[in-house]
């Protein structure tokens, strides 16, 4: 039976040749243009990243290899007792497009497992930390300071071939991921809980170690399954995992990679935004008084964080024109497990009235929610109400997909991104026609 690295080679020797052929053979050939619009405008809809990771249709949200997410879960085979697939699955199913059997699946859990160990140090410089730091920030660094373990960094040294690139980041990959959710529990219960630590247990999995560790019992363990696939990846322009690509394509490791990507999904736009729905709903409820919410007054609220200058956190996306098949997925998951929480009920009603309102507004060009206006109500209902923690949650799903990218993009031997840039008075220029686009110069 193949392992999954075995798996991925064969993988691997079999993609090669087409991007390779595409290079040599069809370099010149366009697949788009840009715009002013697009240049100044967070180069929106351009068409010049490659991943066969995952698939963002405007309409139909994500697919994972070819899937989407119902067919991703009724696929990949689940934790016995459990609803939700082995997280450790999903990563062989990312990494290869195939679905590993049981068998293949309990050989990474026990791969997982074995490298599983957190090194003291990033303790040690955790609780150096002041404790009032961000989650994020402290899960940032925390992946930064494993940095010295990166075995790229000593293969290349060595004097590694090109082509080899992907094994050492391969393992650089696994050995990162399987410490996460460790971290993650760690930083959490340092926090939150007067640092009185869980052990890792080690017959667990993934999902199930990290539910074990964060001190919360099932079906949490199902919770952080589902949270941890859902998050995982969304095509790779987004904020972290371009990050994540960028910073890797100057061959730096997947710890500096990671934790660069880390840092972007801690912005309000992007991750943030889960943490960012729960503050908002708590502030509401607090102007609320203890009166029942009802359509009205959550309209009212709506229009007042907006004529404040404010986003509706949860709202909108990039990419995304109809509800995020993730909110479907959580919100699925709420109407199973949780549905007559109050949380539920009320995030509920702001789906029947925002999409009006942020339509009414005229500004967003996307009115329905996204995959962060669900998933704190999960995260309330089962005990975790620090919500500052929420990203790191997200952090912990996203790395399943951008250390994908990252060893693919090694595989494949992307370049150093680099694209180029030009002035304001080049595009006053080329939009009074005084030069033509073509006269802007070779790149
Ligand atoms: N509330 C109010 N205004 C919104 C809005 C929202 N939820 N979403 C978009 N808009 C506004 C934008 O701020 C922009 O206004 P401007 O012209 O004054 O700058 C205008 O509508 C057009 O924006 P857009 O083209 O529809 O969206 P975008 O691609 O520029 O931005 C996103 C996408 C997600 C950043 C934006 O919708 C937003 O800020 N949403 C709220 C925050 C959020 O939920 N982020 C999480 C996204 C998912 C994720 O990455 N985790």
């Amino acid at each position: 039976m193949a392992t999954l690295k075995e798996t991925l080679l064969a993988k691997i020797q079999e993609h090669r040749p087409r991007t390779q052929k595409l290079v040599k053979e069809h370099a010149n050939v366009k697949i788009g243009e840009v715009t002013i619009g697009q240049a100044i405008g967070g180069a929106r809809g351009v068409r010049m990243l490659v991943t066969d990771i995952s698939y963002l249709d405007p309409f139909e949200g994500i697919r994972f290899r070819g899937k989407t997410i119902p067919e991703t879960f009724a696929a990949l085979p689940k934790v016995p007792g459990s609803d939700y697939p082995y997280v450790e699955a999903f990563w062989w199913f990312l990494l290869t497009g195939e679905v590993p059997t049981e068998q293949q699946t309990l050989e990474v859990v026990k791969d997982f497992q074995s490298r599983r160990a957190v090194p003291a140090y990033v303790g040690d410089m955790l609780r150096a930390m002041a404790r009032d730091t961000h989650p994020m920030t402290m899960f940032s660094a925390a992946i930064l300071s494993m940095q010295r373990e990166a075995l790229f960094v000593k293969r290349y040294n060595e004097g590694m071939k090109k082509d080899e690139h992907w094994e050492p980041t391969y393992e650089d990959s696994t050995n990162l991921l399987a410490k996460l959710p460790s971290v993650a529990a760690m930083i959490y219960r340092l926090k939150y809980k007067d640092d009185k630590q869980i052990p890792a247990d080690p017959k667990l999995d993934f999902g199930g170690n990290f539910a074990h560790q964060m001190g919360f019992p099932k079906p949490y363990d199902d919770v952080a399954r589902m949270y941890f696939i859902l998050h995982s990846d969304h095509e790779s322009g987004n904020v972290s995992a371009h990050t994540t690509h960028l910073v890797a394509s100057a061959l730096s490791d997947v710890y500096y990679a990671l934790s660069a990507g880390i840092n972007g999904l801690a912005g309000p736009l992007h991750g943030l935004a889960n943490q960012e729905v729960l503050r908002w709903i708590m502030k509401f409820q607090e102007k609320l008084g203890g009166k029942e919410s009802t359509e009205e007054n959550v309209k009212q609220a709506l229009w007042d964080t907006l004529k404040a200058g404010q986003v509706i956190p949860g709202y909108g996306h990039a990419v995304l024109r109809k509800t995020d098949p993730r909110y479907i997925a959580q919100m699925e998951f709420c109407q199973k497990n949780l549905p007559n929480d109050p949380l539920f009920k009320l995030v509920n009603m702001i789906y029947k009235v925002a999409p009006g309102v942020l339509t009414e507004h005229g500004k967003t060009k996307n009115p329905w929610p996204n995959v962060d206006a669900q998933s704190g109500v999960i995260q309330w209902y089962y005990g975790l109400k620090e919500w500052d923690f929420y990203t790191v949650l997200f952090g912990v799903g996203r790395a399943i997909g951008v250390l994908t990218n990252t060893t693919w993009d090694r595989a494949l031997g992307y370049a150093i991104e680099r694209p180029k840039s030009v002035t304001t008075k080049m595009l006053e220029d080329v939009a009074s026609q005084a030069i033509k686009a073509d006269d802007l110069g070779a790149d």
